[in-house]
């Protein structure tokens, strides 16, 4: 290992991301979908398929999650998630090669799935639930803060910033302060602007532009736009037509330095990195 290689990479449980490069982390949710009632073992099976053909695509991360983040979606108890969540994990983790990350803020969720072969702490409230900071520490990995005011319910109802910029960066600046405190070293902290979370269409695009400020913060950053309302409110377009606008903006956060993007799309997405990184390495 060289020395350059050692300052990009970052150890997420048995496996390594070389930050030198951008990833792509692909979602996938096992929320339960009150339409489809295939029984336990097809669920599962539906998310390892869907896992696959993600890092078939070339996701090098997935992004479980089982607890929705979305307005006014039901509260689930920490055992409802961990028994959503933690079969996943287990099984992405004994068939595919790529690193597992748990969306989550329960500290039960975080102790059991990195038993079970997680990879990365993906919290959107940022270890500010009790007992979270202490939980994440005592797994020893990697740690994703997501800039959010509020709770996921109330967030949106109205969001005010002087500069939203330096308001994020003062909001993850103090988070890794309290993550270092806790014994979660900044060398295992990712940082995210928590685009779409309490903010209006004006504060996301302003984030968005002046995104290379969080830099000064020293750590690699996680970008979140994949079909999210800012491209519907830019663009005028419904949910299923926001691909161009995700993938625009999945261009530019790579070009301002983003580390990971956490998209839908990961095909789609990963032919925007890698043509972005076949310009970077010609002469
Ligand atoms: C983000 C996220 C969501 C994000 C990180 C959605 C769980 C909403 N968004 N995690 N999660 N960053 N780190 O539309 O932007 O995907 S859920």
């Amino acid at each position: 290992m060289t020395s350059v290689q050692s300052l990009t990479r970052l150890p997420c449980g048995n496996r390594v991301l070389d930050l030198a490069q951008t990833h792509v982390m692909g979602i996938l949710n096992v929320t339960p979908d009150s339409f489809s009632d295939g029984g336990r073992y097809s669920q599962l099976d539906a998310a390892l398929r869907h896992a696959e053909a993600m890092v078939v695509a070339g996701a090098t991360l997935i992004d479980v999650g089982g607890e929705s983040t979305r307005p006014g979606a039901r509260a689930v108890s920490p055992l409802e998630e961990l028994e959503r969540v933690a079969p996943v994990v287990e099984l992405i983790n004994r068939e595919l090669d790529v690193v597992i990350s748990v969306d989550t803020s329960t500290p039960a969720v975080m102790r059991e799935t990195a038993r079970l072969g997680a990879g990365l702490i993906n919290d959107v409230r940022s270890l500010r639930r009790d007992g979270a900071l202490d939980a994440a520490a005592a797994t020893g990995l990697p740690v994703c803060l997501m800039h959010m005011l509020g709770e996921p319910g109330d967030m949106q109802d109205d969001p005010q910033y002087q500069d939203v910029t330096r308001e994020v960066g003062e909001f993850l600046a103090e988070r890794m302060v309290q993550c270092a405190a806790a014994g979660i070293p900044p060398e295992r902290i990712i940082l995210d602007p928590g685009f779409g979370f309490a903010k209006t269409l004006q504060h996301n695009l302003s984030l968005f532009k002046h995104m290379e400020a969080l830099h000064a913060l020293g750590r690699p950053l996680l970008v979140g736009v994949s079909r999210k309302s800012m491209i519907g409110h830019a663009l005028n377009r419904p949910v299923g037509e926001r691909l161009h606008g995700g993938l625009a903006l999945a261009a530019l956060a790579s070009v301002k330095g983003a580390r990971i993007l956490r998209v839908h799309d990961v095909a789609e997405t990963v032919d925007v990195v890698r043509m972005l990184a076949a310009v970077e390495s010609a002469e």
